[in-house]
């Protein structure tokens, strides 16, 4: 296994469409085993292909409780096929946008059509962190940031406070 490094916004990668996986193969089953690594290192909860730089639909999420064994989903191409008419708000972070945090508002539960590490067409039905979670990472395969869904002022406050930081070459 392999840790990879991760992205940090304003990256242009980051606001790109991933690909479609056309098969979970040994390559994608490898890419998911490095992405789970990588997020555990970076102590995320979750983690999309996009924030390793690979435009490729693949996600991993963990919201597993501390004194609970660890719980690591691998996806290829997760598709909502339902989401809750309830909304709920989240204060989110992301690994790719390090020491921010703001609240967001989505869906409460979602059920998501994915393709696990076999290739084998499954669905999950997810509510609570593990639903925002999960929404959050498939933004990410779209070009979409928790910054995207602040206002204007609040999203660029943050993005060129980004900047500066890695201008400056300052770690966080
Ligand atoms: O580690 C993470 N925590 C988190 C908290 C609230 C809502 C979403 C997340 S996902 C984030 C890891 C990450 O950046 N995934 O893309
Ligand atoms: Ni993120």
């Amino acid at each position: 296994m392999a840790l990879l490094p991760i992205l940090v916004a304003p990256h242009p990668v980051l606001k790109q469409t991933a690909k479609p996986v056309a098969k979970v193969d040994a390559r994608i089953a490898r890419l998911m085993d490095d992405m789970v690594e990588t997020m555990y290192d970076a102590q995320g909860i979750g983690l999309a292909a996009p924030q390793i730089g690979v435009l490729e639909r693949v996600i991993v999420v963990d919201v597993h409780e501390k004194d609970e064994p660890a719980n690591p989903i691998r996806m290829a191409n997760p598709e909502i096929v339902w989401a809750s008419d309830e909304l709920v708000p989240c204060e989110e972070g992301c690994l790719s946008v390090p020491e921010h945090y703001a609240e967001v508002t989505r869906p409460k539960a979602v059920r998501v059509r994915y393709l696990d590490q076999q290739n084998e067409i499954r669905e999950l039905d997810a509510d609570g962190m593990l639903a925002t979670c999960v929404q959050h990472e498939i933004d990410h395969l779209n070009g979409v940031l928790f910054v995207d869904h602040l206002s204007m002022l609040k999203r660029n406050m943050i993005l060129r406070k980004l900047q500066k930081q890695q201008r400056q070459g300052a770690t966080a």
